[in-house]
C-alpha cells in the first residue's frame, strides 16, 4: 500500500485534515447527487438557489490539465455575538463555516505550496458538492444529520477543495460512509424543529430546514407552518449538530466576535439601511459571517423569543 503523501501528514502537522482523489472522479460527483435529484429526492428549490455548479460541477476550462482534487477540512469554532437592546445584553451564536470563508481558502493554499516546495503546482478553487467529496475520499463521515464528521473536528469544521495538477500516487476515493451510531441514535432527528430529518431517509427535506429558510432575504418572511420557538442562531441552526454524540468534544468549541451596542442593534432592527451608515455596519457583519439581507428579520425573532422567556 503507498504511504500517505508528504502534503497531507503537512496539513495534519498543521492541525487540518486533507485527502486527495484523482480528477476522474469528477463526473460521478455530479452525477450522484443529480441521481437524487432525478428521484425526487432533492428539493427543485435547492438546487436553482444555489445554482448547479456545485451539484453537477465540470472542470474549469482554464485548468484542462487538472488531474487531482484536493480536499481539506479545517476546524471551525461557532461564534458568539452579543446584541445590546433595551438595557440588557443576548448572546446569539454563529454556527461554524459562515465566516471567514476568503481567509480559511487563502490560509489552506499556502499551506498546501509550503507542503509541495520545492514542487509547485496548480491550486484552483474547486466548486463541488464538498460533502459528498469529503466522504468519498475518506476524509470525513455522513451524520444523519447529513453534515460531514471528521474525527477530532466533529462536524465543526470547513471544508475546502481545489483541483491541482499534482498526480498523486494515492487515491483515496471509496463508497460513502455513516457514523457508526447513526443506525440506532436518533438525538438529531429528535431535536430538528422542522421535521427536516426523518425517519425513513437518510437525505433530509433540504427545503425544510431552517437554515435554508432564515438564509433567505428578511422581507420573505418565515412561513406560516414555523414554530417561532425553532429558531436558535442569528442564521443556520445548531439544534442537530449540538444534539450529536460526534459533536461533545467540540460542543464548546465558541469564539467570541462581535459586540452590537443598543444604538447598532436599533439600526439593525429599523430594517432601513442605507449610505455610509449601512457600509459601517455591513463590514463589522462580514467579520462574523453576517450581511444585511437577513436584517431585521432574524435578530428581530431571537429577541422577540428571549424577551418572552424573560418575562416568563
Ligand atoms: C445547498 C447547501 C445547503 C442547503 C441544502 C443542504 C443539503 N443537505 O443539501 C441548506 C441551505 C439547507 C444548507 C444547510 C446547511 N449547511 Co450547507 N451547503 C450547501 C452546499 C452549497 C451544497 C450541499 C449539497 O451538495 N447538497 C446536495 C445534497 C444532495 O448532498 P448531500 O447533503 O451531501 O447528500 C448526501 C447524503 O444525503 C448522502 N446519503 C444519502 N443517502 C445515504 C445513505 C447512506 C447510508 C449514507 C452513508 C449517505 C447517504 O448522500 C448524498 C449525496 O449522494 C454546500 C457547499 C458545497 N459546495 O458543497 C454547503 C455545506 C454542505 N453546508 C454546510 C453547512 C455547515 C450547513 C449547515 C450546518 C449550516 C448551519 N445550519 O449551520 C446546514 C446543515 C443542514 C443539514 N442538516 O444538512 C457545510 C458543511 C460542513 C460539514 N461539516 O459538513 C458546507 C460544505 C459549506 C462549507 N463550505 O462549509 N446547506
Ligand atoms: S445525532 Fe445520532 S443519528 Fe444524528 S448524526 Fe449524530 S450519531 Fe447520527
Ligand atoms: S440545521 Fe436545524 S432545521 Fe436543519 S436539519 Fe439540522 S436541526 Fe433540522
Amino acid at each position: 500500500m503507498e504511504s500517505k503523501p508528504h502534503f497531507i501528514k503537512y496539513l495534519e502537522s498543521k492541525g487540518l485534515r486533507a485527502s486527495v482523489v484523482s480528477v476522474k472522479h469528477l463526473e460521478e460527483l455530479g452525477s450522484e447527487i443529480m441521481s437524487l435529484r432525478a428521484k425526487g429526492l432533492f428539493a427543485d428549490e435547492i438546487y436553482r438557489t444555489y445554482g448547479p455548479q456545485f451539484f453537477d460541477p465540470h472542470l474549469p476550462k482554464r485548468f484542462p490539465g487538472a488531474k487531482s482534487i484536493i480536499v481539506v477540512s479545517t476546524p471551525q469554532p461557532a461564534l458568539r455575538a452579543k446584541f445590546h437592546y433595551r438595557g440588557k445584553a443576548f448572546d446569539f451564536l454563529v454556527p461554524p463555516t459562515y465566516y471567514d470563508a476568503y481567509k480559511v481558502t487563502w490560509k489552506t493554499r499556502k499551506l498546501l505550496k509550503e507542503a509541495f516546495a520545492p514542487k509547485s503546482y496548480r491550486l484552483v478553487r474547486a466548486a463541488l458538492p464538498l460533502k459528498l467529496l469529503a466522504v468519498r475520499s475518506g476524509l470525513a463521515q455522513y451524520g444523519k444529520t447529513n453534515i460531514t464528521y471528521v474525527p477530532g473536528f466533529g462536524s465543526f469544521h470547513r471544508l475546502t477543495a481545489f483541483y491541482s495538477d499534482y498526480d498523486s500516487p494515492v487515491d483515496y476515493w471509496r463508497e460513502k460512509e455513516a457514523l457508526p451510531l447513526c443506525s440506532k441514535c436518533r438525538a438529531c432527528l429528535n431535536v430538528c424543529p422542522t421535521s427536516a430529518i426523518q425517519k425513513d431517509r437518510f437525505l433530509i427535506r433540504a427545503d425544510r430546514c431552517l437554515t435554508f429558510l432564515n438564509e433567505k432575504p428578511s422581507k420573505k418572511g418565515f412561513p406560516g407552518w414555523l414554530d417561532s420557538k425553532s429558531h436558535n442562531t442569528i442564521i443556520g441552526c445548531l439544534r442537530c449538530q449540538r444534539a450529536c454524540p460526534y459533536n461533545k468534544e467540540v460542543a464548546d468549541f465558541i469564539e467570541d466576535r462581535g459586540n452590537f451596542s443598543e444604538k447598532e442593534t436599533a439600526y439593525l432592527l429599523s430594517g432601513k439601511f442605507s449610505g455610509e451608515k449601512a457600509k459601517k455596519i455591513q463590514t463589522k457583519l462580514g467579520r462574523i459571517g453576517l450581511d444585511l439581507s437577513t436584517f431585521p428579520r432574524n435578530l428581530k425573532v431571537l429577541l422577540d423569543l428571549q424577551s418572552r422567556t424573560l418575562a416568563q
